[in-house]
């Protein structure tokens, strides 16, 4: 086998400038608790949990330990027409935790497939009820929902749409939030925006409500740099989807799994979505997951039209519910009760809302934004370079021992919610001589 370790040509890296990374490349070797290692053999302190989603810390020897136990005990099992027992178990415990009313959970492999699976049941559900004119999805500008087609239609992030077509038809958005005129260095939910949820009302009055299946937003944005739901403004979305029978899917891909201090955002902004796409933490990573958690009116409405001995919906991946990535997700959301890592990602929102909030008045830094265990930093572009000088940034930090990331000219960190105050020195402390050496 030709197996040519330096030559790094054949991998087309996802979301990454391929040309410029192969020449100064950053590669991880190995992981443990709160540190990665890097090839050079340097520990980096872990500041965005992978890619949000290492929640419990890496390589947690329980859930390791679940993984290696099911690789042979086995491997696979089809859950078309067939299932296995952890499948289920997972389900009864996946609910256990969510808000009361999302009973019902639909597995995926990643969070882009969760999104196009919600936006699917979003559509037949309508369809079942006899309104099958319900076609249209309502997005948000800025909003990321993966890089399927439905998941780019519904998302506005232009960068991850412009090369690739027509995208779905019938698809509207809302517009973001984001008014650092009224909002900067808001330590929270920004007390300005929540009128920003009234132009669902608007797109009512355009479209017909009979016209719209449903309304998807992640109810803390994350890829798209950190932005918080204004006070007011995910109840005021929820109160005029219900008033006009349309749909509330929260993308909680990254919110999810104790992210903001609890179960999932839903909880944190007590606002209950009719669905709900989760990924990353539901697993810890270790194993790809994803998935969908509906409301029993969704799943009954869609099943219970189907004849008796018919597919109910047509849809599903070879590997929903594989038993490896069950075995993951059992044992992760089992550490994350046992070692009650939700609660300390709550007591450490406020330490890292602190670190992040004195970065306040170095050089070039326009916004400071956070909530629970996420916090996002904004710099002025270099030069009208949009993430020129964040990309700077971002690699200063990883030569001085801390993974954050950049997006734009935001950088963000969300750590493993295992990190302790120490440590959220270090990671704040970091990118702040970062950020003075890229001024
Ligand atoms: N929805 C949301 C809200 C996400 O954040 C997805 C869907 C798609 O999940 P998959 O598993 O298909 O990638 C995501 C993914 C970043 C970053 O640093 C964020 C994501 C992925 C990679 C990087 O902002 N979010």
């Amino acid at each position: 086998m030709d197996a040519r370790p330096n030559d790094l040509a054949a991998f087309w890296m996802p979301f990454t400038a391929n040309r410029q990374f192969k020449a100064t490349p950053r590669l991880l070797v190995a992981a443990e608790g709160m540190h990665y290692t890097s090839h050079d053999g340097r520990q980096v302190l872990d500041g965005t949990a992978g890619l949000w989603c290492v929640n419990a810390g890496h390589a947690h020897p329980k859930i390791v330990e679940a993984i290696q136990h099911q690789a042979k005990q086995l491997d696979f099992a089809p859950t078309f027409q067939m299932g296995h027992p952890l499948a289920f178990e997972l389900a009864n415990l996946a609910t256990s935790i969510s808000p009361q009313a999302l009973n019902r959970i639909f597995y995926t492999n990643s969070g882009s497939e969760a999104v196009d699976t919600a936006l699917k049941m979003a559509l037949a559900y309508h369809r079942a009820r006899g309104e099958g004119s319900r076609t249209r999805l309502i997005g948000r500008a800025r909003g990321y929902h993966g890089v399927g087609f439905g998941g780019i239609s519904v998302g506005g992030i232009v960068g991850n749409r412009k090369a690739f077509g027509t995208m779905l038809g019938g698809v509207d958005h809302l517009p973001h939030t984001h008014a650092p005129e009224h909002q900067a260095f808001t330590r929270g939910q920004p007390e300005w925006g929540a009128h920003l949820a009234d132009e669902l009302e608007k797109l009512v009055q355009l479209h017909d409500a009979s016209t719209i299946a449903a309304v998807i937003v992640e109810p803390l944005a994350g890829s798209t740099g950190v932005l918080v739901p204004p006070k007011g403004y995910l109840e005021k979305l929820r109160a005029i989807c219900s008033k006009h029978g349309i749909l509330l899917i929260f993308d909680e891909v990254i919110s999810g799994f104790g992210r903001l201090g609890t179960a999932f955002a839903a909880d944190a902004f007590n606002v209950t979505p009719d669905l709900m796409t989760v990924a990353k933490g539901i697993s810890n990573a270790a194993v790809p997951m994803g998935a969908v958690y509906t409301t029993q009116a969704v799943h009954d409405t869609i099943v219970d039209a189907g004849p008796e001995g018919a597919i109910e919906f047509a849809h599903g991946y070879t590997y929903s519910g594989h038993p490896l990535a069950c075995a993951a997700a059992l044992a992760t959301i089992r550490v994350y009760r046992e070692e009650g890592m939700f609660e300390n990602a709550a007591r450490m929102a406020k330490p890292l809302e602190d670190a992040m909030h004195a970065l306040k008045g170095l050089p070039n830094v326009i916004d400071v934004r956070n909530f629970g265990l996420v916090g996002g930093v904004e710099l002025a572009p270099r030069d009208g370079k949009v993430g020129a000088r964040a990309y700077d940034v971002f690699v200063r930090c990883y030569e001085a021992g801390v993974l954050t990331r950049q997006t734009g000219d935001t950088i963000a960190v969300s750590p493993p919610l295992i990190i302790n105050e120490k440590q959220i020195e270090q990671l704040v402390g970091t990118l702040a001589d970062a950020i003075k050496k890229a001024a």
